[in-house]
């Protein structure tokens, strides 16, 4: 606990995930259903049963997209060209069935308080976030369940006589935590494999 996890010195938690379905459950097919329901086609026209009832914040970074659901939507030709998003769940329906699963990380002290928003990244290798640094509340876990992610962390001019750059890859199964508010911060998607990440606020 003192060493990492209020320390901001990040750390990758390589079993950080243990026993958590998601790695096997999440996919691009399992959030489009998750949000969007089962799809009609009416007259050559594709229908969705939106499900989730809240939206919350969407990062399109260098897409065109303005929501979620733009993106889940896509046709086949759009997803073969590069895209990179992240959004935030605040709907408790849609949340209760991802933390079905996944759980808070098992090293996390067992007072902390989870944040029942959820931050999920996905797209394809090749792409990720700008170099940026947050003003969230509390530091972040975030876990790889698809995809490898290159991190680049730069320390705040603060700390440039003790801390140094750092790029590390996460794997799936992998578990990252780190001060965002601490450590500007951008990301690569590397390998092949679409990338998905599941994360979010500790305190
Ligand atoms: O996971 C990513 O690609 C970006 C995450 C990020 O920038 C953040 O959590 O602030």
């Amino acid at each position: 606990m003192s060493r990492f996890a209020y320390s901001a010195v990040p750390v990758i938690v390589t079993d950080g995930t243990r026993n958590w379905t998601a790695l096997t459950e999440f996919s691009f097919e399992f959030f489009r259903k998750l949000y969007l329901g089962e799809e009609k086609e009416v007259n050559g026209v594709v229908y969705y049963t939106e499900n989730a009832e809240r939206e919350c914040q969407f990062f399109p970074y260098n897409t065109e997209f303005r929501r979620l659901a733009e993106v889940l939507s896509m046709g086949p030709e759009r997803a073969e060209q590069p895209w990179y998003i992240g959004w935030s769940n605040c709907d408790s329906k849609v949340g209760n069935i991802l933390r079905q699963h996944y759980t808070k990380p098992y090293f996390l002290p067992a007072l902390s308080e989870g944040h029942m928003v959820d931050w999920i990244f996905m797209g394809k290798p090749g792409h990720g976030a700008h170099m940026h640094i947050d003003h969230v509340s509390h530091p972040s876990w975030q876990g790889q369940i698809k995809g490898s992610k290159l991190w680049t962390l730069e320390p705040v001019p603060e700390c440039y006589n003790e801390c140094r750059t750092i790029e590390t890859v996460v794997k799936p199964g992998e578990v990252i935590v780190l001060d965002t508010n601490r450590w500007y911060h951008k990301t690569l998607i590397t390998g092949d494999e679409l990338s998905i990440t599941i994360g979010s606020e500790y305190d």
